[in-house]
């Protein structure tokens, strides 16, 4: 080839390879819930994926595939790893076969905005991104304490006999209150609960109207403990894929939706209020006790944490720590 003409060819490939940068194909983004389709959780995702798709066309949009029937439960956080989808809403409970530091995101007791400014983000990031494959891009649940709620009356924080239906979230804890313990799915409550293969079961103070699990529930055990976290997650090398557009236009979401946690104050008050209504019983300890039954929540979940990871507990504890 002459000279003159290869440079014409190079400097031809160079400007479609430009042009080709300047306008980036759309990408769209398959995403599943680990959480029940019509429960609170996703019907706070779904309004949020249809302005993500009305502000992002050409650029970035989600396709939602759908809840548990897509990708069981436990397999959600090995779907994002692999990359079988592209991003996940899930708590870490439902994924600590993929890293057991996955559970400990329920021991921040300092909100996402500030885990933000504080370091604690990035310092689950590099967790994330390394143990995971995933990038932890924001949380959506806070301010959703847990409850123990129980078929037969408790009058002192001691569930000795009792069989509880659990994720990791409440394990050690519940298992020093003498618990006998299964681990099941959300979707698999009800049943545990109609057979009496279960006397109750761990779960945030909002959302157990969602599966009808008020018509097998007779008390709830107060206080709560522990935040419920409910985050997306994102597969790494998809992530990375993306373009600098297409990564400001997500984060601008993420933090949109994040700005829109308020509302879990308020619907933790409205369920309390609804469980009452329904005829759940509050059981409650004194003071004296009731300080005890939280601090040994946090004591003997940082103690597990600090067993199973002590470099990433020990990294995660100050930023967790309330200020
Ligand atoms: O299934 C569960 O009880 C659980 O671990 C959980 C975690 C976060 C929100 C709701 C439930």
């Amino acid at each position: 080839m002459e000279r003159r003409t290869l440079v014409r060819a190079a400097a031809a490939l160079l400007a479609t390879g430009l042009a080709g940068g300047a306008a980036a194909q759309e990408v769209t983004l398959r995403l599943v819930s680990a959480f029940a389709e019509n429960g609170i959780y996703v019907q706070r995702l779904q309004p949020w994926i249809q302005k993500f798709n009305a502000e992002g066309k050409g650029l970035l949009q989600i396709n939602f595939i759908g809840g548990p029937r897509a990708i069981p439960t436990f397999e959600v956080g090995n779907a994002v790893k692999t990359g079988v989808v592209d991003l996940a809403m899930s708590t870490g409970a439902f994924y600590t076969n993929v890293m057991p530091e996955a559970d400990f995101l329920k021991l921040t007791q300092v909100p996402i905005a500030e885990q933000r400014r504080n370091g604690a983000w990035e310092a689950i990031n590099q967790v994330w991104n390394e143990k995971g494959n995933m990038q932890y891009l924001g949380r959506m649940v806070e301010n959703q304490p847990f409850h123990i709620y129980v078929n037969k009356p408790v009058s002192k924080p001691d569930l000795t006999g009792l069989k509880i239906r659990i994720t990791p979230v409440y394990r050690d804890f519940f298992q020093a209150l003498n618990a006998n313990v299964i681990t099941t799915a959300p979707g698999e409550v009800y049943t545990a609960l109609e057979r009496g293969v279960v006397d109750g079961y761990g779960w945030p103070i909002g959302g157990i109207f969602d599966l009808n699990w008020q018509e097998k529930t007779k008390y709830r055990i107060d206080p709560g403990f522990y935040d419920a976290e409910v985050s997306l997650v994102m597969n790494l090398p998809a992530y990375r894929k993306l373009t600098p557009q297409q990564r400001d236009f997500l984060q601008k979401q993420v933090l949109a939706l994040e700005g829109e946690n308020t509302f879990w104050t308020k619907y933790a008050a409205d369920e309390a209020a609804r469980q009452e209504k329904a005829g759940i019983q509050a059981i409650r300890f004194d003071a004296a006790s009731s300080k005890a039954f939280v601090d040994k929540a946090y004591q003997v979940a940082w103690a597990s944490a600090e067993k199973q990871s002590p470099d990433v507990a020990k990294r995660f504890k100050p930023l967790f720590a309330p200020k």
